[in-house]
């Protein structure tokens, strides 16, 4: 068991209490710190008992003020500096931040004036109107909050895929090196890549569940055992649930069929086996046809599958399933008559066409960003910093004479790079469709990103389809503008706004930014069946983004994506002609 998410946890409530009372660039140093604590391989206690601060110190992002505070909550269990913080203002800070739009300085400005305390509070002082009369605010920042709080109460039951699948493969690759477990895999809706997870679901096959389950609660990952069985249990690791289940190599295919879900293809496939004289459950497939009564118990009839997943389907009449399209949106059908897609795999995904730099509100440099796309294998990559216009605040963005001149350099830093470098922005579409860049700029750029950043709210079809058509615009940015967990974004007519798309030779992007991933994966499916070309992108704000790609490409499979259908599977000279 270990501290490192404790204190992660602690350092991020101390950056936003900073933050409220206006201190300057702590806050920032203590997330940093908070992300490479949580992250980090070895247990924090362990650190500090073997080295002292010293030893907590070399994690990156962590100085000596962190590792002393750090050592003071593992002496002592709280943090004085934080104490006195909570003291000053009593509010439940992670709740009211979950609202779109509430930062921790709105959070103190609203219990100065009205001792809002909790959602509950926020929510009545709302309802009363009493928000729009403090000092600052308005009726429109309330009918935002008001409108926030329902989908940040919700919100904060299920965790992003981007925080559960780091959890998971840590998980797995414990259990692998474990000698009593012969096969390990993950299950439930993170095995189907789903863009949130109520909880993490793993599958081990052993012939000794006692020993595994042992190894699993003293996995020093694991921050506190909720239950345990013999063959069972649950523990927490990074806020997260993780749900262990062992069972006997030869029942592992159908568990893990079983386990993977979703609910609704389970109930197709079951309901198939039954038409075909079987029995599926979790612990095989059985031929019923001579058993008197078939729910006599759970291994009644002949054994004819179980082993492998492979062995289950077939043993129904279908090809294997891959796992993201298990949602019961025509997959099944599509198994029987052995004519599923071909899905798009991660080695055929060739660049990344909307990444940031320091330019904008990215981290690194042009240079910098473009070393580390080679570094990825990448064949090219696409500069396309943020325009300034609707919904770029704080002075980020660049204006028509800085585009230009950020070509020309971009350019010249490309002629020495061995992979291709297109010269593009992300500009911004305005409430009615316009774009925030002049035309004749545009047409200088190799790649024109257009996306929405403002007024998000309602249906985005008119506003898109006038983007898509816009003759400057290649690709349409995170089309609805949706942040899981925190805002809804867009409504969309999906199929106007593909049709439109695949007329005007405009791609679609899904951002793989796990805090969007958007496009959908159901709007993803709808948008190539009406003949739309997509786009992976990881909308890179730093030279270790590139990795991100992974949850976007997880979408495109769970959209049914083939190669074909994703622009940046096509080399350099496809992508160039698309882009022309
Ligand atoms: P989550 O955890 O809410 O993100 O979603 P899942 O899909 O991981 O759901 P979970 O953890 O409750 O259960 C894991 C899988 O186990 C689920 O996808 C399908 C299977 N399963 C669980 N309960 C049932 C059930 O009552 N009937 C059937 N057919 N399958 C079930
Ligand atoms: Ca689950
Ligand atoms: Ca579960
Ligand atoms: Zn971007």
């Amino acid at each position: 068991m270990s501290e490192n998410d404790a204190v992660a946890t602690l350092l991020e409530e101390m950056a936003d209490r900073l933050e409220a009372r206006d201190v300057e660039y702590k806050p920032n140093a203590y997330r940093r710190a908070a992300d490479s604590i949580r992250g980090h391989t070895v247990a924090i206690e362990r650190l500090y008992e073997e080295g002292g601060e010293d030893a907590i110190t070399e994690i990156d992002d962590v100085g000596d003020a962190i590792a002393g505070k750090t050592a003071e909550y593992l002496e002592t269990g709280t943090i004085d500096e934080l104490e006195e913080l909570r003291e000053e203002l009593p509010v439940e800070m992670d709740a009211l931040t979950a609202i779109e739009g509430v930062g921790p300085k709105t959070v103190a400005a609203l219990y100065e004036a009205l001792g809002t305390e909790t959602l509950d509070d926020l929510e009545t002082a709302a309802e009363a109107g009493e928000i729009r009369d403090v000092s600052g605010f308005g009726a429109k920042t309330e009918t935002n909050i008001l409108g926030g709080i329902p989908f940040a109460r919700e919100a904060r039951k299920r965790s992003l895929l981007g925080e559960a699948r780091p959890v998971a493969d840590r998980v797995v690759a414990f259990l692998e090196d474990c000698a009593a477990v012969e096969s390990v895999e993950t299950a439930g809706s993170i095995r189907r890549w789903r863009p949130t997870i109520g909880d993490v679901d793993v599958l081990a096959g052993s012939d000794d569940g006692k020993a595994v389950i042992e190894a699993f609660e003293s996995w020093q990952a694991a921050d506190a055992v909720i239950e345990a069985g013999t063959n069972k249990a649950s523990i927490r690791s990074n806020g997260l649930r993780v749900d262990l289940r062992v069972v006997v190599p030869e029942e592992f295919g159908a568990a893990l069929q079983y386990f993977t879900g979703s609910k609704d293809h389970n109930v197709a496939v079951r309901n198939r086996a039954i038409e075909m004289g079987l029995k599926l459950n979790e612990y095989g497939v059985f031929d019923v046809s001579d058993v008197e009564d078939p729910d006599a118990g759970q291994r009644v009839g002949e054994r004819v599958a179980g082993e492998t997943e492979a062995d289950v389907y077939d043993a129904v009449g279908m090809a294997w399933i891959p796992p993201e399209l298990r949602e019961d949106r025509g997959e099944i059908e599509r198994a029987a008559g052995d004519d599923l897609p071909d899905l798009l795999s991660a080695a055929d995904v060739r660049g990344d066409l909307h990444v940031h730099t320091d330019a904008s509100d990215g981290e690194a440099t042009i240079e910098g960003m473009i070393a580390a796309a080679e570094a990825y294998d990448h064949e090219y990559v696409a500069i396309t910093d943020h325009a300034t216009g609707p919904g770029m605040v704080g002075g980020v963005g660049l204006d028509d004479a800085e585009l230009r001149a950020q070509a020309e350099t971009v350019r010249s830093i490309a002629a020495d790079a061995s992979i291709d470098v297109f010269a593009g922005v992300e500009a911004n579409i305005g409430p009615d469709g316009g774009i925030s860049v002049d035309d004749a700029v545009l047409s200088e750029l190799d790649c024109v990103v257009a996306s929405p950043h403002s007024a998000l709210d309602g249906d985005g079809t008119d506003r898109l389809v006038a983007a898509v058509e816009h003759p400057g615009v290649d690709i349409l940015g995170h089309p609805t503008g949706r942040l899981l967990n925190r805002r809804p974004g867009h409504d969309l007519d999906v199929e106007r706004l593909a049709e439109a798309a695949a007329e005007h030779g405009t791609a679609l992007e899904i951002n793989a930014d796990p805090r969007r991933l958007d496009l959908r994966a159901s709007y993803v499916k709808a948008a190539i069946e009406a003949g739309a070309t997509v786009v992976i992108d990881t909308d890179a704000h730093s030279t270790d983004a590139y990795g991100k790609v992974r949850f976007g490409i997880h979408t495109a499979r769970r959209g049914w994506a083939e190669p074909d259908d994703v622009l940046n599977c096509r080399d350099a000279a496809g992508v160039r002609a698309f882009l022309e």
